[in-house]
């Protein structure tokens, strides 16, 4: 189905608030809403599951209107909370449409982190008691009414999106030259980084490109392939266990969707956070990203890192990392990347995440 054939349908029911945040199931949507000139939705790409729940809510309260909520399954627990403890019809009884991105649905080859949910998904929205339907088996009429009884019932309706539900529509793609390579920030921080440290990177191609790159090296990061948005509360736990070093690659999405475990740094953290900005969920389908912070450094000072460094030139980040001291640390090196559009990058197997876990440990 067209993106657009589902918004036409979602404007004349009504719905006027979309937010979520993107996954590679739904983000023809969220690309054609973040296009759009003429705008008939206010559409917000949320930092987390439940922060987009949480925004439908505040929208219901004032307008009595529906909100659509999307999502990826792997987000779901943390859109549970204010799901259940606030919208369900044992509490206040507010209505939502979610479109839930169906990784690892049956039947359909994926990655090891997407087997549970995948599995597990039209077992958990039963169990609590959220309707949901299978929208590869279902035609447009039928949304239709299912919107309609949503209203009447006032109740959460999940609509399950597989990957084969929106048609792609290919997009125009312009390298900028000016700006550094994700590949090449990676190539950089392997190659220059002399200290001795412990190397945990983000969901998304972060942690597939230090996999590609990695293979002749020595390190043994450890790649959240779940888990989106705790890169840096892994990070700072395994910091407060140990005296080593560590380097934290974060993406921007990741970034923003727990900038909570940003308060729990503490001075004497061994810490190089590394944010490869690209400004755009980039794994799941290049959807920008169009969220207020504009001064890292103050963000950072503020957080307590010692240095913070915006880097916009690869010579720069050489020069960064072959000097960094242990006196500089806890440094934010806030990296500017480019849109790679490099999707064949490698992933590990189910059988090598065991040995990665092991690896890292032994470090
Ligand atoms: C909790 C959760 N929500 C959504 C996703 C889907 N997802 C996987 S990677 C990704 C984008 C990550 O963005 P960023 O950190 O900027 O890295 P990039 O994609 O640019 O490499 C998203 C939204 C997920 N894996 N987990």
């Amino acid at each position: 189905m067209l993106a657009s054939k589902l918004l036409d349908l979602f404007y004349k029911k009504d719905i006027r608030f979309i937010t979520g945040v993107p996954d590679s199931c739904t983000s023809e949507l969220s690309k054609y809403l973040l296009n759009r000139k003429n705008k008939k939705f206010t559409h917000l790409i949320a930092p987390n599951e439940g922060t987009a729940v949480s925004l439908g809510i505040g929208h219901y309260l004032t307008t009595n209107k529906i909100p659509c909520i999307y999502l990826q399954n792997s987000g779901f627990g943390n859109a549970t909370d204010p799901l259940t403890n606030l919208c369900h019809k044992y509490v206040y009884d507010i209505p939502l449409i979610l479109l839930i991105g169906w990784r690892g649905k049956p039947g359909i080859k994926d990655e090891p982190q997407h087997i549970i949910q995948g599995s597990t998904i039209r077992k958990t929205l039963n169990n609590y008691k959220i309707p949901y339907y299978d929208t590869n088996k279902i035609s447009i009429n039928k949304i239709s009414n299912i919107i309609d009884l949503t209203k009447k019932k006032n109740q959460i309706t999940a609509l399950l999106i597989d990957k084969n539900f929106f048609d792609k529509k290919k997009s125009k793609f312009k390298k900028n030259r000016n700006k550094i390579n994700r590949s090449d920030a990676i190539n950089s921080l392997l190659k220059n980084l002399k200290m001795n440290c412990k190397l945990i990177s983000s969901t998304g191609f972060n942690s597939r490109e230090i996999l590609l790159q990695n293979h002749l090296k020595d390190k043994s990061p450890f790649y959240l392939i779940g888990g989106m948005g705790h890169t840096l509360a892994v990070t700072l736990g395994s910091l407060n266990s140990e005296n080593k070093c560590h380097v934290c690659v974060d993406g921007d999405g990741s970034f923003y969707m727990h900038q909570g475990s940003f308060s729990l740094l503490k001075k004497e953290h061994k810490l190089i956070y590394c944010l490869l900005d690209n400004s755009s969920h980039e794994s799941v389908g290049e959807v920008n990203l169009n969220y207020s912070i504009t001064n890292f450094k103050d963000f950072a000072k503020s957080v307590g890192f010692k240095r913070y460094i915006k880097i916009t030139r690869l010579n720069k980040l050489n020069s960064c990392l072959r000097n960094l001291k242990k006196n500089n640390l806890p440094i934010f090196i806030h990296v500017i990347t480019n849109i790679e559009r490099n999707a064949n990058l490698p992933r590990p197997s189910v059988k090598e995440l065991k040995k990665i876990k092991q690896d890292f440990m032994n470090e």
